[in-house]
């Protein structure tokens, strides 16, 4: 059955894709077969993380960036990792309107991933989703996420390119996510640009990446959009290609893969572990009566969790 499954994958059906997806995401029994299969089919794909604060146009963005590369005969995946748009929301509805707009076919496929925490974390089933849609033949993988939080800071560090954007008059929230997000920016987008501030939040974000000191010696560009109008996104489009050419000339994409790769197998490793503890007979009862008696105060968590490692 998997077999099947894979063959139509590489094919670029989109059931298929959004059947392996899914099997991913309910870490069911086949899903590590199929990402065996998957993983020697990857690396093809450009994939360009976008994240910003909910509400700066992130879907908006994503959409016409898509349709822009769906214009030059490039087959486009997208995976949304935003709980908080009404067009992507984990909701089936949202995907199905995003779809509508940007044309129903095996050139674009939207998915949105489920936000609710399993064993496997979002960071890792969204990175697989990414894996599946490259092995599925599709040119450019968007992946858009919240900048909040640390699953999504990990899932914009697997992207090839990181987009972050931003809206004028966002003082506040450049100095908010300039701890996390800041040092991560390939590029930079000011979305919005119709709206008062601009040049403002231009010099505040300039002044900012002035202080940042980038080991690659990158200088982000910061570019400026109306995604509801469509302007701008060439320029997008080709600030991602500047950024993508520069690792590649500068033979940094060798050292990015080695550090993706590496934080794949740790993340993989955890969950094994963590699976095959739980999977003891007595394991869920143990946890809940240890769990009592640090609630308690009787005991400490760290040495329960050694008792609990010590059960295996
Ligand atoms: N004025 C203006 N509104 C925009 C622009 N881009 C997006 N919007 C609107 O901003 C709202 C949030 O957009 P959305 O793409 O869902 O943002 P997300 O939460 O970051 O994904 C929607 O009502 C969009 O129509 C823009 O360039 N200018
Ligand atoms: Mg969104």
């Amino acid at each position: 059955m998997t077999n099947d499954l894979v063959n139509r994958l590489f094919k670029g059906e989109p059931r298929a894709v959004a059947r392996a997806i899914s099997k991913v995401e309910d870490a069911s029994e086949d899903a590590s077969e199929l990402m065996k299969a998957v993983f020697p089919r990857t690396g093809n794909a450009l994939v360009i993380g976008i994240t910003g604060s909910p509400g700066a146009g992130k879907s908006s963005l994503v959409d016409k960036l898509a349709l822009h590369y769906k214009e030059k005969g490039e087959r486009i995946g997208i995976v949304a990792v935003d709980p908080s748009s009404p067009f992507s929301g984990g909701a089936i509805l949202g995907d199905r309107i995003r779809m509508q707009t940007l044309g129903l076919d095996k050139n674009v496929f939207i998915r949105s991933m489920a936000t609710r925490g399993n064993l496997g974390g979002l960071a890792r089933t969204t990175v697989d989703a990414v894996s599946i849609l490259d092995a599925a033949g599709f040119d450019k993988v968007i992946v858009e996420t919240v900048g909040v939080g640390q699953d999504e800071v990990e899932i914009v560090k697997t992207a090839d390119v990181t987009v972050v954007v931003l809206v004028p008059g966002m003082g506040d929230d450049i100095q908010a996510i300039k701890a996390g997000i800041m040092e991560i920016g390939d590029v930079f987008v000011i979305n919005k640009a119709d709206r008062e501030g601009v040049i403002r939040t231009e010099k505040e974000l300039e002044a900012l990446l002035s202080l940042a000191h980038r080991q690659d010696l990158w200088n982000p560009p910061i570019v400026k959009t109306v995604a509801t109008e469509s302007k701008g996104i060439e320029d997008l489009s080709e600030a991602i290609e500047a950024y993508s050419k520069f690792v590649k000339e500068g033979g940094r994409s060798a050292e990015r893969r080695v550090a993706i790769a590496r934080w794949r197998l740790l993340e993989l490793t955890r969950e094994r572990l963590l699976a095959r503890l739980l999977a003891n007979n007595g394991t869920e009862k143990e946890i809940e009566r240890l769990a009592e008696e640090i609630a308690e105060k009787k005991r400490d968590p760290y040495s329960a969790a050694e008792e609990l490692i010590g059960r295996q």
